[in-house]
């Protein structure tokens, strides 16, 4: 009997092991001490990133990366490719690990109060960098780190209404949005909205979700093309888009800066090429290197430091004439 028992005990074993090893999602799986100071003052942080659709995105993720190393805090990075559930699996995943602190920019701005409530319930303190959440509960997060997307839009409207103050209009604009949702994409949209209504030649002919991307660009400026004869005006909530609809406006035979005016937003190295070559007319930077401060908020907040309940990122906007001599200079 008691060599059968063994036998068993030895067969649970191997199995119990067998499922810890497949149920972690991180490639530096393993369970960190727990939330709270170590004798060794390791910090262990959770990032759950949206995903890399952008040339932003690989930017803000690299700053992140490098400054965890340079700051000595222990980073378990997830990728979301976009999607809200796998960010979430991703919370939790980092809360079951018992990480320090968590760290995310939330892909859309709802649907968040439930995990956050668990990260809250696990003594975890979570920091929001670069996009925001709807939520009534301002408790569920200790600061926000990232940019005024509303800020961002009404530059882009400001840009405009310089561009065509000697002009009666009418100007068609077209508007590529970003991914369906998010933050940045409600508030770029209302920002510029907010700018251009106080001129009625303005007029926004056709609105769409290019989901940030080159590719979906392309083709929602093509499906944009097929449709209006009269365009004026691009508006692109980012860089990626942007790109992506001039190759479009090209292969209709227009001139992108030119036949179309084309604003965009980030300020990606590319961006800045097209400006040199008069392709964007202007590019409202939206700065994705957020590392540094990001660790410097870790650091504080897993130590129950306070912190500001609010930490923005400076940016500036670059017309075409100061794109050459920026160009060197661009860290992204
Ligand atoms: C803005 C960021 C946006 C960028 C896009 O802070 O969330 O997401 O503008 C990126 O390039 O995809």
């Amino acid at each position: 009997m008691a060599r059968r028992t063994a036998v068993l005990a030895g067969i649970a074993l191997i199995a119990s092991t067998a499922l810890t090893a497949c149920s972690t999602e991180n490639p530096d799986s393993g369970t960190a001490p727990g939330p709270g100071a170590k004798p060794d003052g390791e910090i262990v942080l959770g990032f759950a990133q949206v995903g890399a659709e952008s040339g932003w995105r690989t930017a803000n993720t690299k700053s992140v990366q490098e400054a965890a190393k340079k700051a000595g805090i222990t980073l378990k990075f997830s990728d979301a490719q976009q999607k809200q559930e796998n960010q979430i699996k991703a919370i939790r995943t980092f809360i079951q690990q018992r990480v320090d602190v968590i760290a995310f920019s939330p892909v859309v701005e709802s649907g968040w109060d439930t995990v956050l409530k668990e990260a809250k319930d696990a003594g975890i303190p979570v920091i929001l960098t670069d996009r925001a959440v709807d939520t009534q509960d301002t408790s569920l997060y200790k600061t926000f780190l990232g940019s005024d997307f509303v800020k961002e839009g009404r530059s882009a409207g400001e840009w405009l209404t310089a561009e065509y103050a000697d002009d009666k209009g009418p100007v068609n604009i077209v508007e590529l949005q970003g991914t369906t949702g998010s933050a940045p994409a409600n508030d770029r949209k209302a920002g510029f909205a907010e700018v251009i209504k106080g001129d009625g030649k303005f007029e926004v002919i056709a609105s769409q979700t290019g989901d940030f991307t080159r590719a979906k660009g392309k083709e929602v400026m093509q499906a944009f093309l097929k449709s209006h004869k009269d365009i004026d005006v691009l508006y692109a909530h980012n860089d990626d888009m942007a790109l992506g609809a001039i190759q479009a406006i090209e292969e209709a035979g227009k001139q992108p800066g030119k036949d179309i005016k084309v604003i965009s937003v980030d300020g990606i190295k590319d961006a800045f090429v097209a400006m040199t070559q008069g392709k964007i007319n202007v590019v409202v930077e939206c700065n994705p290197l957020l590392g540094d401060q990001l660790m410097d908020l870790t650091e504080k907040v897993a130590a129950g430091e306070d912190v500001p309940a609010r930490v923005e990122t400076e940016e500036g906007v670059f017309p075409q004439a100061e794109a050459e001599a920026a160009l060197p200079g661009r860290r992204y």
